[in-house]
């Protein structure tokens, strides 16, 4: 076979972002930082071990990117307009799909110039992606902004492996029924060879709706489609680098900067900590509010616990998030200046964005890890803190709703909508018996030692391929 001219790929991630943000300083120079975000901390990984192209939009609306090398791959800019950032991305994306798709714990919004923007920029992806990928060759388009690509693609080229993963909920066919163009979205997953999915529970929503809203036969977890080929839908639970994230934690730079992070906070006996996007998908308030109420009764004592929450900026242009951010920094303003106290405040919060080793760091010196979604596809968070963690005496607070609560079984389970339940899991968590909290981290630890990003990646692959061989 010849070897592939630099402009094309056998491997292709297409997403809407790409994993790096351009950052510009004074003098006007050009650079790309990894962006945050779980769908980049978990494809990153996975890009530099198999090289190949990531078609994605480089996040500048208005302006035409070229094509550039980065970290041993290819990064392939899509160029979006303003009103296309407005009505595909914080409109249908994040405004109609991310409401409906996590429970409506927020209110979706149908609007039909959403719709038309989000498949003629579906249609730029799917275009790109024909573009640059070799005969053959495999492409795995990625999530909820991007699901009519698999069908375009399909019909471009029809010789290319495609395989789909959707890295947040597929809904209960009640919710989904909702959306005027649900026959049209269902169409455009199905253009995949294989459909991944965070859960089991989410694949067998997707493959209900298949069998009772569609004419299509299914086999098990196969889609026969009119044109001979099968579409398989199966659970893919992402993971973490485990390692990567371990060797982090354990580097002397991270253990000086925790070391630090504990001087400044005056060495509390117990740190809550919660590290999130600021999206209303997260039981925020539902967290800062059991703090609240937890630090007014006595329950934990100020001047012993704190807790510590970082929540990164995010689709700061979207209502809801506004209104959010609004909610949260009263909400905390509002505790901190209950307490007595003229020492550090009981709630520690910053809505900024944190390096990883920070991220480490506070990983490092958390004794509480408290992850409290209404909904989470999965939620790398609590994997992470699992990894980081470097003694056996920390512990995992988890909503029974994120993804990662069918794994990680050893948690400290919770109902974030339960307030009083959410409040004695947070304090047994913080004083139980040293040994019920070492058997359950131990426990924990060995899953993410076992299901990595790697295993992940490799699962998803094996079987797009095997399918792709029937
Ligand atoms: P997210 O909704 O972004 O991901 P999550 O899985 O928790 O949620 O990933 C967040 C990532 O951002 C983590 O890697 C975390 O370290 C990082 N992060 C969070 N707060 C940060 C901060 N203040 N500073 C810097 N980094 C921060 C979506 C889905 C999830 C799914 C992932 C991957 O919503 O359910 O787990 O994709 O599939």
């Amino acid at each position: 076979m010849p070897a592939p001219t630099p402009s094309t790929a056998t491997f292709l991630v297409v997403a809407n972002r790409l994993p790096v943000d351009r950052s510009i300083d004074e003098a006007g120079n050009v650079s790309w930082r990894t962006s945050p975000g779980g769908l980049v901390t978990a494809l990153e990984p996975v890009m530099r071990k198999h090289g190949g192209a990531w078609v994605g939009w480089h996040g500048a609306p208005d302006e035409v990117v070229e094509t550039f090398e980065h970290d041993g791959f290819t990064i392939v800019p899509v160029p979006l307009s303003t009103d296309e950032v407005e009505e595909y991305y914080e409109g249908f994306s994040n405004a109609t799909l991310w409401p409906l798709y996590h429970d409506s714990v927020a209110f979706p919004e149908f609007h039909r110039e959403w719709w038309d923007a989000y498949q003629s920029v579906n249609r730029r992806f799917a275009e790109k992606a024909a573009e640059i990928a070799d005969e053959g060759a495999t492409v795995w388009v990625q999530d909820y902004q991007l699901q009519l690509v698999p069908q375009m693609l399909r019909e471009l080229r029809p010789d290319l492996n495609i395989g789909f993963f959707l890295h947040i909920p597929f809904p209960p066919i009640e919710l989904y029924l909702q959306l005027p163009w649900r026959r049209q979205i269902l169409e455009g997953l199905l253009g995949a060879d294989l459909v991944g999915f965070q859960t089991v529970g989410g694949s067998r929503n997707f493959l209900q709706l298949v069998k009772t809203h569609t004419p299509l036969k299914v086999n098990r977890d196969a889609v026969e489609m009119p044109d001979g080929r099968q579409s398989v839908s199966r659970a893919f639970p992402i993971s973490i680098d485990t390692q990567g994230f371990r060797d982090l934690a354990n580097s002397p730079e991270v253990i000086a900067m925790a070391e630090e992070l504990l001087d400044d906070l005056g060495h509390p006996e117990t740190i809550f900590l919660g590290v999130d996007r600021l999206d209303y998908t997260k039981g925020l308030r539902q967290k800062v509010r059991a703090f609240g109420e937890l630090f007014d009764s006595g329950e934990l004592d100020p001047s012993k616990s704190v807790f510590i929450q970082v929540a990164t900026p995010s689709r700061e242009r979207v209502e809801e998030y506004v209104r959010l951010r609004n909610d949260i920094d009263l909400l905390v303003g509002r505790i901190n200046s209950h307490t007595e106290s003229l020492g550090r405040a009981p709630i520690v919060y910053r809505h900024a964005s944190f390096g990883r080793d920070t991220l480490a760091a506070m990983y490092r010196i958390a004794d509480v890890m408290v992850v409290t979604p209404l909904r989470d596809g999965m939620n790398l968070v609590a994997k992470e803190y699992i990894a980081c963690h470097a003694s056996d005496d920390g512990a995992l607070v988890l909503s029974e709703f994120a993804g990662a609560a069918r794994e990680l079984k050893q948690a400290y389970m919770v109902n974030p909508y339960d307030l009083n339940g959410l409040k004695s899991t947070l304090v047994k968590a913080g004083s139980d018996d040293p040994a019920e909290k070492r058997r359950r981290l131990r426990a924990l630890r060995k899953q993410v030692n076992t299901h990595t990003i790697d295993a992940w990646a490799d699962n998803f692959l094996t079987a797009l391929t095997a399918n792709r061989a029937l």
